[in-house]
């Protein structure tokens, strides 16, 4: 049992998941931007008033699988992200990258939240 929730996982992490559909146009979300790079859009269990997601059109799974080679879409979803809160957000935001299961990441394809529109509390939890 505990081999068979293993490969369960290690499968959820490596296929094709939600996002995939995401940006094939398959499942419909609240795009607040694209371009040829990424794609931003509500996530669909907001933690605050505002709470978007900016994600590459070609699937990282994780943060941690990210190299040297994605360095260019790692800058880009940052500038991003950036932009888009800098025009919604002028009293300040929080930017999260949820990295695998004490990260609490649920969706395997590289994200990354911006959340704002209220007093965010710190620690997080
Ligand atoms: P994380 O825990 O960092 O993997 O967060 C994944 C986020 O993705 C979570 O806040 C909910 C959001 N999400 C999951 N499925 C969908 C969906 O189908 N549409 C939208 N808009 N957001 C989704």
């Amino acid at each position: 049992e505990m081999v068979k929730a293993l490969r369960e996982a290690k499968k959820n992490q490596s296929g094709r998941n939600i996002f995939d559909s995401i940006v094939e146009k398959q499942i419909k979300v609240d795009v607040l931007y694209e371009d040829d790079h990424c794609m931003a859009f509500k996530d669909v269990n907001p933690q605050a008033p505002t709470h978007f997601l900016v994600i590459p059109k070609t699937r990282i799974q994780m943060l941690e699988q990210a190299t040297d080679e994605h360095e260019s879409i790692l800058g880009k979803l940052l500038l991003t992200a950036k932009r888009l809160a800098n025009e919604r957000l002028p009293n300040g935001y929080r930017v999260v990258i949820n990295n695998g299961p004490e990260g609490c990441q649920s969706v395997y394809y590289l994200h990354v939240h911006v959340i704002g529109g209220r007093q965010l509390t710190w620690p997080p939890g």
